[in-house]
């Protein structure tokens, strides 16, 4: 193939990959609708993002930038359009932020021309990723996300790091400004969310306190805290708002995903729940609802996980996790989750405000032990089978 020919070819896969339409694979579970095909992946991003597409300057038409995976993706629903804020990493294992749109949420995801340029506020940014988007109610989008840096105390361990929760805002999606990262008093800090109204007069975070920056530690559990502001936010106290437990979902650590939903039955959380198993650590999505005035106290916790990875989902670069930042509801009600396998890719599984309830409510709670888990499941024996 010439150049030309390779050009065309590439250009030819690239617009059938973005433009091929996902189906709903029916009948599902009758909680949420998953989809036949990822929404985003690597090939996704735009040629001219990989390739220097000049035939003087790249005879070989090489790929000069390749880029490893599109996931972790914070969400929001912007002039009518479905907007994700996706985490892409480059094969240099930087992460970016970048926006890609569709305009239903489930297909033709087409990311804008240029990725974010996130300023920077004290020492750089080694890396940041997983943007949660919320549209506060002081007139901004902000973006939480988390700001990871080499930890200066341990020069000499190369995967010593620290992570912080880095915080920008924005009125138009394009232009963002940097404000400092949230002070904390619990060590390290990922998977910190905004709440999008104010609480007692004072901006509300949700937050994951852990004692280094893989392990939580004896940290933990999602949090929560109230700041004055954004621009210096800073939380002086934590309570946890879910806790880890023995011999469940979240045994290792759990985190808050996007901001939640807010519900006449009180706010609709979604989460990750990270356990550990011979073959590493295990990645699912769970769901509780809190008090609609008191966002901090759980009121429905149905047991076990929401989504699980499955078949392809399994393996990646990360294999065997589910991870969500980002959620839409649209004016009809509708739920759009955005949520990632494997650290690798992007999908999409839609159901409704009232199949959300319907499941937290009438799911049974976790009653941690075996004996409960038969006592709940003949109960639902025995009322179908009338006995
Ligand atoms: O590799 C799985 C996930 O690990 C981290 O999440 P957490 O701190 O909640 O365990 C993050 O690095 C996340 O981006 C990643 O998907």
């Amino acid at each position: 193939m010439n150049f030309d020919q390779r050009k065309s070819a590439l250009e030819q896969l690239h617009t059938q990959l973005i433009e091929r339409p996902n189906t709903p694979v029916e009948p599902g579970n009758g909680i949420y609708t998953r989809y036949q095909h990822p929404i985003l992946t690597a090939d996704h991003t735009p040629l001219f993002w990989r390739y220097d597409l000049s035939e003087e300057r790249n005879p070989y038409l090489m790929e000069r930038q390749g880029i490893n995976a599109a996931f972790n993706a914070g969400a929001i629903l912007w002039e009518g359009k479905y907007l994700l804020a996706v985490r892409v990493e480059g094969n240099d294992r930087k992460s970016f932020f970048a926006i890609a749109e569709s305009p239903n949420g489930i297909d033709n995801f087409r990311f804008w021309d240029y990725p974010i340029t996130m300023p920077e506020v004290g020492r750089d940014t080694t890396n940041v990723y997983d943007m949660r988007l919320t549209h506060h109610e002081d007139g901004y989008v902000y973006g939480l996300f988390c700001a990871e840096r080499k930890d200066l105390d341990q020069p000499d361990n190369l995967s010593a790091a620290e992570a912080q929760c880095g915080i920008a805002r924005t009125k138009d999606l394009k232009t963002w400004e940097r404000l400092p990262d949230l002070i904390t008093y619990s060590g390290q800090q990922r998977n910190v969310v905004l709440h999008p109204e104010f609480v007692d007069g004072k901006y509300a975070m949700y937050t994951r306190p852990q004692d280094g920056f893989i392990s939580v530690g004896s940290g933990g559990g999602i949090g929560w805290g109230l700041s004055e502001s954004m621009d210096g936010a800073e939380i002086k106290d934590e309570v946890i708002v879910d806790a880890k437990a023995y011999h469940t979902i979240k045994e290792i650590k759990n985190g808050q995903g996007p901001a939640p939903l807010k519900t006449p039955e009180g706010w609709i959380h979604l989460a990750h729940a990270v356990r550990n198993t011979a073959a590493g650590l295990r990645y699912v999505l769970y769901l509780f609802v809190t008090e609609p005035d008191r966002p901090w106290q759980i009121r429905y916790a149905p047991a076990g996980h929401l989504i699980a990875p499955q078949g392809a989902e399994r393996v990646g670069d990360v294999s065997n996790v589910t991870f969500t930042n980002g959620w839409i509801r649209n004016q009809q009600d509708e739920v759009f989750i955005y949520y990632a396998s494997s650290d690798t890719r992007m999908h999409v599984a839609t159901t409704t405000v009232a199949q959300l309830l319907d499941y937290a409510k009438h799911t049974p709670p976790d009653g941690l032990t075996s004996g409960a888990s038969v006592r709940t499941r003949s109960a639902l024996i025995r009322q179908n089978l009338g006995a």
